[in-house]
């Protein structure tokens, strides 16, 4: 398998997920603004839109999307429950952490080119999504009963808060679990290399 990735993206749930899941894959490292790769490709002959995560399977099909990469990955594990209610509960979180939060508030808030109705447009609803993750959370180790892939992209996605105008210390429940999952192995691996590449490349 190959991960197209950039540094501290969305893409890192994936490597958090194959790190959970034991697998392996060559990282490809993408730059978000030339849109090459490490190995001097233009990423968009693989993916139009130049977006990660992008994975390239042992049998060549190119899948996109972090929910579907994630479940991908997840297969038979339980990382990802495929059956009943549990499996449900994971396409609700994975969908509300892809619209409600990736798009919906954090795209806006990093991008440098978005304009400042645009971020406060966002800011709006960022109480009441970060509510109902604490209202969850106050109850919960993990978003579902045990450790998923829903997780690995809530951390992703959270962790861009410090990047940004989104305080996540007035919700102790999500405070907290932010901190726990910093300090779950495969999350700390992750970061350990992600941090530097993404450090090296702001330059
Ligand atoms: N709908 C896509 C969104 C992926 C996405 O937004 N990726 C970002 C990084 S977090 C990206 O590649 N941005 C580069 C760009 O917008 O040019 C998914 O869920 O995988």
């Amino acid at each position: 398998m190959e991960l197209f990735f950039s540094p501290l993206a969305c893409s890192m749930a994936t490597r958090i997920t194959l790190d959970e899941a034991e697998r392996t894959a060559r990282f490809v490292a993408v730059d978000p603004r030339t849109k090459l790769t490490e190995d001097g490709d233009d990423f968009r002959q693989l993916n139009p839109l130049g977006l990660v995560p992008t994975l390239r399977t042992d049998d060549g099909e190119l899948l996109t999307e972090n929910a579907a990469i994630l479940q991908y990955i997840a297969q038979g594990s339980t990382l990802a429950p495929d059956s009943g209610i549990a499996h449900v509960r994971l396409q609700q979180w994975l969908c509300f952490i892809g619209t409600e939060l990736h798009k919906g508030l954090f795209t806006p808030l990093l991008d440098k080119s978005a304009a400042e109705q645009v971020k406060s447009y966002a800011m709006d609803h960022a109480a009441s999504r970060l509510r109902v993750l604490e209202s969850h959370l106050s109850a919960r180790e993990y978003l579902l009963d045990r450790f998923s892939v829903a997780d690995a992209y809530l951390f992703t996605v959270l962790n861009w808060a410090q990047a940004t105008r989104v305080d996540l210390r007035p919700y102790p429940a999500l405070y907290a679990y932010v901190l726990r999952l910093r300090e779950r192995p495969s999350i700390k691996r992750a970061l350990a290399v992600e941090l530097p590449l993404y450090l090296r490349e702001k330059g």
